[in-house]
């Protein structure tokens, strides 16, 4: 028996890297984890047995603990979200990039933003200078809550220095909508990969999910990071209240020291710092309206249960 790391899983195959090093083995999963209900995720450090035949083929016996656990993308031990966006093609949601984060923190997982085709922001003429100030606004808004803010384009090349580093000693997931550039950006990241990429479809302004399984990668000397398909549409989990979704607001909990309420949600609540902060301009605004939504959606849908 031998201790690995699944790096893949595609078609009911687990792909496992050997901890010592050598070529991953194919394996199935052992018949008793579909009865238990559990199945193995890509990040999980396994026991495996390889078969002796020498097709390279084995079974994973035993599933490690887990420190976190992702269900979209479903991936386990991971410890950072890496949150594509592209600066724009395809234009950039700053809900999903609320929802994003919020998810993360939820997760237990530390975020860094990455910013991709920044290649865009170059451009001569009105539209490209209106699109480098909206930018510009962004990282400042979301470096001011603590958040890192890497900028990186695949096609100048730029970037993928100083993100490698910060990825240093970290497992970390990409996540992020189709077509933002994230297999771009990991093979930026990762010096002789060549993930399959695609136009965005100019007709839709979206991408047209290439990425379809996850898949963990050596970035630099000790970091991993998984592509995986793009998304834009994500739940919050069922578990959670809206006081969850307060908690995932950095910004909003520094404050709430100041509200009147202890457990104030900076709704409708008198002598509320948060919202008194939004309304003199020392917090953002549009991270407020994205809060309030959030907060309001997972307690209505509390109430109907
Ligand atoms: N201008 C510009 N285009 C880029 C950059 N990075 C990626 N693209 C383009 O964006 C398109 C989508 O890139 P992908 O890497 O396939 O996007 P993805 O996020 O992996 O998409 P899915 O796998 O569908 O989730 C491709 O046409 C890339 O050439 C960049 O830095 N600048
Ligand atoms: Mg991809
Ligand atoms: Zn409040």
């Amino acid at each position: 028996m031998q201790d690995g790391l699944i790096v893949k899983a595609l078609s009911g195959f687990y792909y496992v890297q050997p901890e010592g090093g050598g070529d991953v083995v194919a394996c199935r999963a052992r018949g008793l984890f579909k009865k238990q209900g559990v199945s193995p995720l890509v990040g999980d450090r396994v026991r495996f047995e390889a078969k002796d035949d020498g097709s390279g083929e084995g079974t994973v016996i035993e599933l490690m603990p887990r420190s976190t656990e992702l269900v979209r993308p479903p991936i386990a031990n991971c410890d950072t979200a890496l949150i594509v966006f592209a600066v724009a093609r395809p234009e950039l949601n700053r809900t999903l990039l609320d929802k994003f984060l919020v998810l993360a923190e939820l997760a237990g997982l530390e975020s860094i933003l990455c910013l991709t085709k920044a290649d865009l922001l170059d451009g001569a003429g009105e539209d490209a200078a209106a699109l480098r100030g909206r930018i510009e606004e962004l990282r400042k808004t979301y470096e001011a809550i603590g958040y890192r803010v890497f900028f990186t384009s695949a096609r100048a090349g730029t970037g993928a220095d100083e993100l490698r580093v910060a990825l240093q000693g970290r497992i970390a997931v990409v996540a992020g909508q189709s077509g933002v550039g994230k297999s771009s950006l990991l093979n930026r990241l990762a010096p002789g990969l060549s993930l399959e990429t695609n136009e965005i479809s100019e007709k839709l302004g979206r991408g047209k999910h290439t990425t379809r399984h996850v898949e963990l990668f050596r970035v630099g000397e000790s970091g991993l990071l998984a592509d995986t398909p793009g998304f834009s549409s994500l739940e919050f989990p069922e578990e959670i209240g809206p006081e969850d979704v307060a908690a995932a607001f950095p910004e909003f909990v520094r404050l709430a020291e100041g509200c009147k309420f202890r457990g104030c949600l900076h709704l409708k609540e008198p002598g509320c710092r948060v919202r008194q902060a939004v309304e003199n301009g020392e917090a953002d605004a549009e991270r407020y309206d994205h809060y309030a939504a959030f907060a309001t959606e997972v307690r209505e849908r509390k109430r109907r249960y």
